[in-house]
């Protein structure tokens, strides 16, 4: 048997160490305390959440709120900002960075700008206590084009339920037209040049602790309870 020699010892415990190391971060992870993430330093800022994290409950849950907005939508600037450093995107507004990134092979650009529009747009329109209708110009487009506000919710739902994986259903309005759309990822009208009035996120973190797999469930809650409608409206284009 070959005699291990000092150095050796020394670098084959070093080598178990750094092995062991993940493992000891990874069982730390999965009991996460719901701190904040840093703030992002860099231009692109998160804008802050219109409401109390407990405020869209028993809809949407605290937790989920917390971690939805604090962790996940919160990720996105600090990913952008660090991996725009030192290049044009640096300098560009949010929306404008969608679409030019949406041209560039690396996709890190255009997944973290998209998710960080998206969920600013999500966060936006919804309301505590939303009006149950949308009023006006709005409803009558929905009702010209959906028939009711009732088929329009119901297509909403039955829409999210085929979105694979990570993405988002929108109501979106193109030209004198409303549409609803199923986007991948960080995709969203604005890489089609549509207006985005309304999109929900169904990526399982935004409501999994709430309602397990019943996306249904929880699209529908959302539309019956805690849209704000005013808002929506404000983002129809003449
Ligand atoms: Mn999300």
């Amino acid at each position: 048997m070959p005699k291990i020699n000092r150095r050796a010892f020394v670098a084959t415990a070093a080598a178990a160490a750094t092995l062991a190391t993940p493992y000891i971060r990874e069982a730390q992870a999965q009991t996460p305390p719901p701190t904040p993430a840093p703030p992002a330093t860099g231009p692109f800022k998160q804008p802050p959440l219109p409401f109390a994290e407990t405020a869209l409950a028993p809809v949407i849950g605290a937790r989920t709120v917390a971690l939805h907005y604090s962790r996940h939508h919160a990720s996105y600037y600090t990913n952008l900002n660090n991996i725009t450093k030192d290049t044009p995107y640096a300098s560009m507004a949010l929306p404008q960075l969608v679409v030019e990134a949406n041209k560039d092979k690396d996709r890190r650009f255009f997944n973290n700008a998209g998710q960080a529009w998206n969920h600013e747009r999500y966060w936006e329109m919804l309301t505590p206590g939303g009006a149950k209708s949308p009023e006006n110009r709005l409803l009558e487009l929905i009702s010209v084009t959906f028939g009711s506000l009732d088929e329009l919710k119901n297509k909403i739902v039955a829409s999210s339920g085929t979105v694979f994986g990570s993405g988002w259903t929108w109501l979106a309005q193109d030209g004198g037209k409303l549409e609803i759309m199923n986007t991948s990822g960080g995709d969203g009208p604005l890489t089609s040049g549509k207006t985005a009035l309304f999109g929900i996120d169904v990526w399982e973190h935004a409501y999994y602790l709430d309602y397990e797999n019943r996306r249904p469930d929880h699209v529908k809650a959302v539309l019956d309870n805690i849209i704000n409608w005013n808002v929506v409206a404000s983002r129809l284009q003449a």
